[in-house]
């Protein structure tokens, strides 16, 4: 699973994946810096884990990550290959969900491909290309269908509903996510189509340092612009947050961040609110060797959680002893844990929760 960092040319994309991710890409203030797309393997923050580490005293502690994408800045008529065109759409249909970055600052030194500042319609260019492109996929796919419905075939006749109801919104300026299907027209007939405007997305506000906290005048137009959408909007000084980190103390990272008024980095809230948007979650095991968060979708069962260690874990699976995160941290142990009568013994069928400290028994 990974997110795609999506915006217009110049707008900080490349910047911000550099304050999230120890591979850098390349900056510059000229749109089209970046071309093929920089890939990073990103540590999600958790503060559970420092907890856990704290209380177990293991040898090794291991963040879960989350892959974040940046990716070529997109122009009005890309979906017909202006710009870098069609290159770069392939890119973010390879991602499952999009961040979206607006730039939200004034400064006449750098370029912005439209001339002036104004993140609602940029919002807007970037919308409808990628509604083309799906518009292509829909009429395409339509086209097919069609021949096969007039034949009388009943599937294809329900199938031609539906991907003619998706063509009438994606016309109308409506992306595909806020459309509603039934679950099985969506699973048969939607979801295999990989549409870029089906991903999930939240908007990343590119303030300058004095919005870092409270926002600015752009960043609420952008609310006000996609209060409908039930999308997340963040606030994040892109540029300020990339200088903070260049410091290699964290004493003085930190002390630069309060002196802007924050007590953690944006990008720190940004890397788990990516990490959300993919439906991801975590779970911990708690070892003295070592201390670690795993990833699991949303809705995971625990073998499923467990086949994420090892496939064996899985095929193997016996059962899973589960201790609340909260509970970890009250009794201070697994044993004083235990001794309170409060692990859980857990079978094949138990949906692991977020925060759940587990531990798999399984035949191999
Ligand atoms: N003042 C200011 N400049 C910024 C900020 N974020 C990025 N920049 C500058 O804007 C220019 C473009 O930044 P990039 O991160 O390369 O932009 P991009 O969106 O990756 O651009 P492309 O790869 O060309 O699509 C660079 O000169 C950055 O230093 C910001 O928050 N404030
Ligand atoms: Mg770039």
């Amino acid at each position: 699973m990974k997110a795609g960092i999506v915006g217009l040319p110049n707008v900080g994309k490349s910047t911000l994946f550099n304050c999230l991710s120890n591979a850098k890409a390349q900056s510059a203030n000229f749109p089209f810096c970046t071309i093929e797309p920089n890939v990073g393997v990103v540590n999600v923050p958790d503060p559970r884990l420092s907890k856990l580490e704290e209380l177990v005293n293991p040898e090794r502690v291991v963040p879960a990550t989350v892959d974040i994408v940046d990716i070529a800045g997109l122009v009005k008529g890309a979906s017909k290959g202006e710009g870098l065109g069609n290159q770069f759409l392939a890119n973010i249909r390879e991602t499952d969900a999009i961040l979206h970055v607006l730039r939200c600052f004034d400064n006449d030194n750098i370029v912005h491909v439209d001339n002036s500042v104004n993140p609602v319609r940029d919002k807007e260019t970037i919308d409808i290309e990628l509604q083309l492109k799906d518009l292509e996929t829909v009429e395409k796919k339509l086209e097919k269908v069609k021949k096969a419905s007039r034949t009388g075939n009943k599937d294809a006749q329900k199938e031609e509903t539906v991907l003619v109801k998706i063509k009438e919104a994606l016309e109308q300026g409506i992306s595909i996510r806020a459309i509603e299907f039934s679950e099985e027209d969506y699973a048969e007939f939607v979801k295999p189509l990989q549409f870029i405007t089906d991903k999930p997305v939240m908007y990343v506000c590119n303030v300058d340092e004095g919005a870092a906290v409270s926002g600015n005048e752009y960043v609420e137009q952008v609310r006000e612009a996609v209060k409908d959408e039930n999308a997340e909007v963040l606030v994040l000084a892109v540029g300020t947050e990339a200088d903070i980190n260049e410091l290699d103390d964290y004493e003085e990272r930190q002390m630069f961040l309060q002196d802007i008024g924050l007590d953690e980095p944006g990008s720190a809230k940004l890397i788990r609110a990516a990490y959300k948007l993919l439906k991801q979650q975590t779970y911990f095991t708690a070892g003295v060797k070592e201390v670690r968060a795993w990833t699991i979708n949303i809705g995971s069962t625990a073998p499923q959680a467990a086949g994420v260690i090892h496939t064996d874990f899985e095929k193997g699976f016996i059962r899973a002893e589960v201790i609340g995160y909260e509970d970890f941290v009250k009794f201070g142990s697994e044993a004083k844990v235990k001794e309170a009568g409060k692990m859980g013994v857990e079978g094949k069928n138990y949906i692991v929760k977020d925060g759940d400290v587990m531990h798999f028994l399984f035949n191999v």
